[in-house]
């Protein structure tokens, strides 16, 4: 019985948090890898945000609506100046 119960928890635990993974990745092409984090959703979706410019805050999200590795939506989050 405990070992069936504690099958079932770990089982829940891992669909509730999803994948996470952070890795250096030369996202804009500019020579200089930037950081990057991506988590994939239970669905397959994966959303990943990248800080482009070293400052600590992320720059481009985008969203893979079916995990293919090709971006659906991307929204570039740095403010207008
Ligand atoms: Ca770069
Ligand atoms: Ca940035």
């Amino acid at each position: 019985m405990e070992r069936l119960s504690s099958t079932v928890r770990g089982e829940t635990g891992a669909r509730q948090m999803g994948e996470i993974h952070e890795f250096m990745a030369d996202v804009d092409g500019d020579g200089k890898d930037d950081y990057v984090v991506a988590e994939r959703a239970e669905d397959g979706s994966i959303i990943t945000a990248a800080d482009l410019d070293g400052d600590g805050i992320f720059d481009v999200v985008t969203y893979d609506e079916d995990g293919d590795g090709v971006a659906e939506r991307s929204w570039e989050t740095r403010p207008q100046s």
